[in-house]
């Protein structure tokens, strides 16, 4: 057999596994720009979570009572898991964790756009677990059933612990529609500033979107960034309407013909603008992220050392 007839072989039996709907696993032979792909949307995927503990977290020392504080430290804490089992599934794939964390700090890598906005009032953490997290969850589910095992895998957890987030925020919102007017003028304010850009976490539309392609190919993506944009404004206007808040989008109408919401275009230019780097938060957040990561390599070097010892031991 020569080598281009064993590499056909190959992607003979990885496009049967896909089309089969079976799982891709770490020490299967993988066309080399499928790797990358994964590599590149499950970093960019953990580094979300990680940079996205930050707009929460600057309300953990404010929360208005014990127990808010012991929920957001709570969501925020699985935020945290969520970035480890991400950056774990990416190591599956040959790359290194500290290689990824350097790319973000450094720019290389993306993370999600929706984290570069600033958190304001208190309600801005329900609007979080409500739209972000809903958004979350509509974009994570399919993801189940992605064609690589370890991400698949991966997500069943994250999308059980987003559904809790997203219920959490519903809940915070809820309360607050309940209060004062003051309260809920904020609700409705935070849901003005938050609406749009919950829109754009799922990515420019289709016929912008170079990636769906062949990701859908591949069985990583299974829908694409308007279908499932789709999905979530269908899922999110009823949510909308018993909370008692205005969702700011006057072209939002039912069309009875195909069962859904139509709803006005998101403004692209800005979404191009946070993912180049000029969102309102972007410096803010890669500079907390980088003053974290030097803050804790003390922590890594002792881990290091510790474990050197125990082989020591062992040995
Ligand atoms: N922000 O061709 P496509 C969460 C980039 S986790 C920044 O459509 P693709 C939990 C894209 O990377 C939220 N960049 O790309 C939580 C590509 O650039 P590249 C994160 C974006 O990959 C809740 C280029 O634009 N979720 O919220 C964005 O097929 C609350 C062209 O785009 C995930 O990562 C964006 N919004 O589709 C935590 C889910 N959109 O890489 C705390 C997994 C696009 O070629 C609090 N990821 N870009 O240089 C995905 O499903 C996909 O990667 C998409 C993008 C849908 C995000």
């Amino acid at each position: 057999m020569t080598v281009s007839e064993a590499v056909e072989a190959l992607e003979g039996r990885f496009d049967a596994v896909v089309a089969a709907e079976q799982r891709v696993e770490p020490r299967d032979w993988m066309p080399e720009a499928y790797r990358a792909t994964l590599v590149r949307q499950i970093a960019q995927h953990a580094h979300s979570e990680i940079i996205g503990m930050q707009p929460e977290g600057a309300w953990l020392t404010r929360a208005p009572s014990l127990r808010r504080k012991a929920i957001l430290l709570a969501k925020a804490q699985d935020e945290a898991g969520h970035g480890l089992y991400l950056y774990a599934a990416a190591e599956t794939l040959g790359v290194d964790r500290a290689e990824l964390t350097e790319k973000l700090i450094s720019g290389r890598q993306k993370y999600s756009s929706i984290f570069n906005y600033p958190t304001l009032s208190f309600a801005d953490v329900g609007v979080i677990g409500w739209l972000v997290d809903g958004a979350a969850i509509c974009n994570q589910v399919p993801l189940c059933r992605c064609s690589y095992g370890p991400y698949a895998r991966a997500m069943v957890r994250v999308c059980k612990e987003e559904s809790f987030h997203q219920r959490q925020g519903f809940e915070l919102l809820m309360t607050m529609m309940r209060g004062t007017e003051a309260q809920r003028a904020m609700v409705q304010d935070a849901v003005d500033r938050w609406w749009w850009p919950s829109l754009m976490m799922f990515g420019p539309p289709d016929g912008d979107s170079p990636n769906t392609a062949q990701s859908m190919a591949w069985r990583i993506k299974r829908h694409t960034n308007d279908e499932l944009r789709q999905r979530f404004v269908d899922m999110t206007v009823p949510q909308a309407q018993h909370l008692g808040v205005t969702l700011p989008d006057p072209e939002l109408v039912w069309d009875e013909e195909r069962g859904s919401w139509t709803f006005g275009e998101p403004d692209w230019s800005e979404l191009k603008q946070v993912i180049k780097g000029q969102g309102p938060c972007n410096a803010q957040r890669i500079e907390r992220r980088r003053a974290a990561h030097e803050d804790g390599a003390w922590v890594r070097e002792a881990a290091l050392a510790h474990a050197e010892k125990q082989k020591e031991r062992n040995r």
